[in-house]
C-alpha cells in the first residue's frame, strides 16, 4: 500500500537532481531553442532524468492514493474514491499465487440446489455460514477467469429463512484469498445490510444477527469497496425470506442468477481473462450469464404437468433482466419479488432490476425444451440463456405441429 509514496519520492529526487544539475550547468538564460538543442546535446544525462521524474510522476496517480492499480489513470466518485481497477500489489500477488489458487470445476451454482420448503410454525435462530474465497473456473470451455465467491460457487448459495426467524450469519474469508470481503443481504434492516459488521480480512470471521421482518425473495452481495468490482467476479446469491404462512406447494423450485462478467480478452478469447475495469464503467459485458457460466448442457428437469417455481435474481452490475422462458407464460409473478397480494398473472416477460430479484410460477403442459433467456436477446451471444427441460406425453390440445396439405 506504500506504492504510492515510493514512487512520488522516486520522482522527487529524481527532478531535485536533475533541477540541481540544470542550476550547475547552465548559467545564463537561453533562447528556448538554443536552450532544447544545449540540454540535448549536452545535458543527456538531465533531461533522461526529467523525462524519467515526469514517466514516475505520471504513473503515480493523484486520484487514489492509497493504492497503485491497474489500469493507473482511471477515477472514481464512489463513496471512498475507490476506483473500479484491482490494485497493482493485488494483481501482482494473483499472477504469483496462480498456481496455488483452487481451480473449481463447475462455477455455476446447481439450479436445482433449492432448499426445501420451511414446515415449521414457530419462528427459530437460524444459523447460516458462508465462505468467502477467490477461485479460478471457466466461464466457457477454456475461457478462465478469477471469480470472487460464496461458498466456490457463482451465485453463492440460495438461502432459505421464515419471515420472524432470528439470524445468526457468519462469513468466514479464506485464508487464500487476496481481498477483503463481507456481506450485504437486502432482507436485513441495519447499516449496510451486514456489510458494516462483516469486514473480514483473509482468514477472519465474523458474525451478526438480525431479525427477518419482511417476506421476500432478497439478493445478497459483497458490498467491500469498489462494490461493483466485488459483485462483477460474481460474489452474490439470493435469500428468500419465506412468509409467516408459507408458500404455495409446487413441484419443483430453480435457483438462477443473472450476472456480468467483464474481461480483457474480447468475447470468446481463450485462457485466462483479467478484470476489465473500464468495459465495466462503460457497462458492455464480455459475458451475461445465468448461474456463473455459459451453459453446456440442460440441468433443470420437469414432468408434463408439474408446477414449476423458479427464484431469479439479477447480480448485476450494469443491466436490467428482461426475463423471459420461450414457450411458457407466467402464470403467476410476484413483482420484484414481493410476496404480497399483488401478484400478476399471465405474464409474457419480467423485469428484474439490477441487484433484485422475482419469483415466477407456471405448469409446463408440453414436453420439450424450454429456454429461459434475457430477452435483451443480444445478451444470448453472451451467455444468456438456461434450458429447462420438460420430458412427458405430448399435448396435441394444447399444442401440435399441423401436416402439410401438400
Ligand atoms: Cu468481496
Amino acid at each position: 500500500m506504500f506504492t504510492f509514496w515510493i514512487l512520488r519520492g522516486l520522482a522527487l529526487l529524481l527532478g531535485i537532481t536533475a533541477l540541481g544539475l540544470l542550476l550547475q550547468r547552465t548559467g545564463i538564460v537561453l533562447s528556448c531553442r538554443r536552450y532544447v538543442n544545449q540540454c540535448w546535446t549536452q545535458h543527456k544525462r538531465v533531461v533522461v532524468l526529467l523525462l524519467g521524474a515526469g514517466v514516475v510522476l505520471m504513473l503515480t496517480t493523484l486520484t487514489y492514493p492509497i493504492h497503485f492499480a491497474l489500469p493507473p489513470s482511471m477515477q472514481s466518485h464512489a463513496p471512498g474514491s475507490m476506483p473500479a481497477s484491482i490494485p497493482l500489489w493485488n494483481v501482482v500477488q494473483f499472477l504469483a499465487h496462480l498456481g496455488s489458487l483452487e481451480c473449481v470445476e463447475d462455477i455455476g451454482a446447481d439450479p436445482r440446489a433449492v432448499p426445501p420448503a420451511i414446515t415449521r410454525i414457530e419462528n427459530e435462530t437460524v444459523s447460516l455460514t458462508l465462505v468467502a474465497k477467490e477461485v479460478i473456473a471457466e466461464v466457457a470451455p477454456c475461457i478462465l477467469f478469477n471469480y470472487w465467491t460464496y461458498n466456490e460457487t457463482t451465485p453463492g448459495p440460495m438461502l432459505r429463512v421464515k419471515e420472524g426467524d432470528t439470524v445468526e450469519l457468519t462469513l468466514t474469508n479464506d485464508p487464500s484469498s487476496l481481498h477483503v470481503h463481507n456481506i450485504d443481504l437486502h432482507s436485513v434492516t441495519g447499516p449496510g445490510g451486514g456489510a458494516s459488521v462483516t469486514n473480514v480480512l483473509p482468514g477472519e470471521s465474523k458474525t451478526f444477527r438480525w431479525q427477518a421482518l419482511a417476506p421476500g425473495i432478497y439478493e445478497y452481495h459483497c458490498a467491500m469497496a469498489n462494490v461493483s468490482v466485488h459483485n462483477a467476479h460474481g460474489q452474490y446469491g439470493l435469500i428468500l425470506v419465506e412468509p409467516k404462512e408459507g408458500l404455495p406447494l409446487v413441484d419443483r423450485e430453480f435457483y438462477l442468477v443473472q450476472g456480468e462478467l467483464y474481461t480483457q480478452g474480447s468475447l470468446g478469447a481463450k485462457g485466462l481473462q483479467l478484470f476489465d475495469a473500464q468495459s465495466a464503467l462503460d457497462s458492455n459485458p464480455s459475458y451475461v450469464t445465468f448461474n456463473g457460466r455459459i451453459e453446456t448442457a440442460p440441468r433443470m428437469y420437469a414432468k408434463v404437468g408439474d408446477r414449476i417455481r423458479l427464484y431469479v435474481g439479477n447480480g448485476g452490475i450494469n443491466l436490467v433482466s428482461s426475463f423471459h422462458v420461450i414457450g411458457e407464460i407466467f402464470d403467476v409473478v410476484y413483482p420484484e419479488g414481493s410476496i404480497g397480494e399483488t401478484m400478476l398473472t399471465d405474464v409474457q416477460t419480467t423485469i428484474i432490476p439490477a441487484g433484485g430479484a422475482t419469483i415466477v410460477e407456471f405448469t409446463v403442459e408440453v414436453p420439450g425444451k424450454y429456454t429461459l433467456v434475457d430477452h435483451a436477446l443480444a445478451r444470448m451471444n453472451k451467455g444468456a440463456w438456461a434450458v429447462l427441460e420438460v420430458t412427458g406425453l405430448d399435448n396435441s390440445s394444447v399444442f401440435q405441429p399441423v401436416e402439410s396439405q401438400d
